[in-house]
C-alpha cells in the first residue's frame, strides 16, 4: 500500500499536495479496516474450523448483536465525515472557488480526441479562435480556465499530475481551473469509459515558458489564417 503511495504521478500543481494528503488519510483508514477486518476473518476461520463432534449452531440476534452493528455504522458514519471535513478545504479550492484567472482555454471532447480552443486577440471564441488539436500548451505558473464541454457522450477530462478530474457533457460548459508549477509534457487522459476507442483518447499538456507559449500560439495563430487549420 505504501510503495502504492510513493508512485503517484508528480505533484505539478499548486493543489496537488493537499489532494494526495486526502488520498493517503483515506487509504490509511481503509487499511487499517481492511488488514483489521481481514485478520479478524482469518482468526475466526481458524477458530471455528470444522471439529469432529461439533456441529454448527445458529444463533438469533440479540441486543448485543444489535448494538455490535450500530456501533460499527456510527464509526463508519463518523469516519465519512471526517473524510468530508479533511476534504473539504481542497474540494473549495479546487472545485467551488474559481479564482481570477490568466486565461480560458475551452475544451472540446468528442469520440475520441481532444480539442483545445484559445480565444483571439480580442478575448473572443470567434471564427478567430486558434484550435488546437491533442495538444494543450499553457504557460507555466499561470491559472488557466477551463471549460470543458462534449460533443457526444459523457467523457471526462482527467490530468493526473495536476490531479484535476472532471466528467465532460454534452450541453453543459463546466468550469475548472489549475496552475502549473514546473515546465514539462505530461499526461491528458480520458477517464470515463466512453466507447470502443476510449484508451485512444488521451493529448499531451505542454507546460512552456512564457516566451516559447507565446511563439507556438503566434505559430498557431498563422498557421490557421493560412488556410491550413485542420
Ligand atoms: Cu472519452
Amino acid at each position: 500500500m505504501f510503495e502504492m503511495l510513493g508512485n503517484l504521478p508528480e505533484q505539478l500543481s499548486s493543489f496537488a499536495g493537499d489532494i494526495d494528503s486526502v488520498l493517503k488519510f483515506i487509504n490509511l483508514l481503509t487499511g487499517i479496516f481492511f488488514v483489521g477486518l481481514e485478520g479478524y476473518l482469518i482468526y475466526l476461520v481458524v477458530r471455528y474450523r470444522q471439529k469432529k463432534g461439533k456441529t454448527a449452531k445458529y444463533e438469533h440476534g440479540d441486543k448485543a448483536q444489535i448494538l455490535w452493528i450500530l456501533a460499527f455504522t456510527l464509526i463508519i458514519v463518523f469516519l465519512d465525515f471526517l473524510i468530508d471535513y479533511k476534504g473539504a478545504h481542497v474540494w473549495a479550492t479546487v472545485k467551488e472557488d474559481l479564482p481570477a484567472c490568466d486565461m480560458t482555454v475551452q475544451v472540446q471532447a468528442k469520440q475520441f480526441d481532444w480539442t483545445f480552443v484559445y480565444p483571439d486577440k480580442d478575448g473572443n471564441f470567434g471564427p478567430n479562435a486558434i484550435s488546437s488539436y491533442r495538444e494543450f500548451h499553457v504557460p507555466v505558473g499561470k491559472k488557466i480556465h477551463v471549460v470543458l464541454t462534449s460533443k457526444d457522450v459523457i467523457h471526462d477530462f482527467f490530468l493526473p499530475e495536476v490531479r484535476l478530474k472532471q466528467d465532460v457533457m454534452p450541453q453543459r460548459f463546466i468550469n475548472e481551473w489549475f496552475d502549473t508549477q514546473k515546465v514539462g509534457t505530461y499526461h491528458i487522459v480520458c477517464d470515463e469509459l466512453c466507447g470502443y476507442g476510449h484508451t485512444r483518447m488521451t493529448a499531451v499538456l505542454h507546460v512552456d515558458d512564457q516566451q516559447t507559449f507565446d511563439d507556438w500560439l503566434a505559430s498557431k495563430e498563422k498557421e490557421q489564417q493560412g488556410g491550413t487549420a485542420q
